[in-house]
């Protein structure tokens, strides 16, 4: 195990008891409990996700804790969608609680403060929902199995060009969270490269709830399509206003549009809206049959995306760590920098040294209230 330069192995950056085992892959025993710590946003704007990902990290575990060798304590902690918040509770999980890694928080605003401090700490973290631009880049500690939003864009615009003949798009954005302004450049550099017309690009706050004068601009410009990048809660009253006002274009959205709680709360407004995402209910990926089964029975309510990625990075951690049978905080980001062609709910999955994740996006339309796979 690396040490920080002047450390002892008793007052190092170890998280505690005894977490080098013996034995390699499926043979390893560790003694002492891998603690590891999640933040999620299970209150306020984001919980729409947080949520989901609390019950798909906690089926994990749960299945995970089922196989002999390694048994994992796993504390968690809610951001309250904030990044004040989101910086406390990394701090207590890394310093008070001494875990050996981090999931989590959901919305990327709060990721790049938290996961600079896990960075400057040497605590490995892993964002399960954190699409933004910039993120692995934070530092070698850090990585995701979060699809990055250019990735997603890049399928999603594409195929709804294809399959709804797009000439022109009007653009609507939340300009002030960090997450929709970053998809927001990708949208138009995507909707550049395909050579998708811009006829209107309006922007709002995350907080608005009347959008009426960004989308009279939208209909008079009588786009073939809507883009738009924006979170639950402004998407909820925007779309809504947008078919109340008899713009009934397909409109095509960044990851929060991923989401079955969000298309409920839309109702009839969902239908055809597209998105780009990491996951679907209807691919046949390996395990993802009996994920939907167990998660259904345990919470009885289907998955989203986000359960199946946070799902997911618990597979990530418990791989990391029986690679080399040691549950520190060292050989954790050694070995999740390594993980190649993994075969996961996600589909074949690969995460590269900077933390970056490599996997197949789908691109999913609203059918009849439901996410269904677009036909390309
Ligand atoms: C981000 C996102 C959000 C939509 C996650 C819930 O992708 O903040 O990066």
């Amino acid at each position: 195990v690396l040490l920080a330069a002047g450390c002892t192995p008793d007052e190092g950056n170890r998280p505690g008891g005894d977490l080098k085992g013996v034995g390699s892959g499926s043979e390893c025993v560790i003694a002492a409990p891998v603690k590891v710590g999640l933040v999620l946003s299970l209150t306020n704007g984001a919980a729409f996700a947080g949520e989901y990902q609390k019950q798909g990290l906690e089926l994990a575990f749960k299945q995970l804790n089922e196989r002999k060798g390694v048994h994992y304590e796993v504390l968690l902690e809610d951001d309250e969608t904030s990044p004040d918040k989101g910086v406390a509770v990394y701090e207590k999980l890394i310093n008070t609680d001494r875990v050996s890694v981090l999931v989590g928080p959901t919305l990327s605003s709060v990721a790049f403060p938290a996961f600079g401090d896990a960075q400057e700490a040497g605590v490995p973290a892993i964002g399960i929902s954190t699409t933004a631009e910039g993120i692995p880049q934070l530092g070698d500690y850090i990585f995701r199995d979060s699809l990055p939003e250019q990735y997603a864009l890049a399928a999603s615009i594409p195929a709804a060009k294809q399959a709804l003949n797009l000439k022109t798009v009007a653009i609507l954005h939340d300009s002030v969270d960090e997450f929709t302004s970053s998809a927001y450049t990708t949208m138009k550099e995507t909707l550049e490269h395909e050579g998708i017309r811009i006829v209107e690009d309006e922007s709002f706050k995350t907080t608005d709830t009347e959008f009426g004068a960004q989308l009279g601009k939208v209909a008079a410009a009588k786009p073939d399509a809507v883009v738009l990048s924006a979170l639950p809660g402004a998407t909820i009253p925007l779309v809504k206003q947008a078919r109340s006002m008899g713009i009934s274009s397909p409109i095509v959205g960044g990851n929060a549009f991923n989401s079955p709680f969000m298309i409920g709360k839309l109702g009839e407004a969902a239908e055809n809206l597209i998105v780009g995402g990491a996951w679907s209910a209807s691919s046949g990926t390996t395990g993802n049959e009996d994920f939907i089964n167990a998660f259904t029975a345990a919470y009885g309510r289907a998955p989203d995306q986000f359960a199946a990625q946070a799902f997911t990075a618990a597979q990530l951690i418990d791989v990391a760590v029986r690679a080399d049978c040691d549950g520190n905080r060292e050989a954790i980001k050694d070995n999740l920098g390594q993980i190649l062609e993994l075969d996961t709910i996600l589909g074949s999955l690969s995460i590269d040294e900077d933390g970056e994740v490599y996997q197949k996006p789908v691109v999913q339309m609203v059918k009849d209230g439901r996410l269904t796979l677009l036909d390309r």
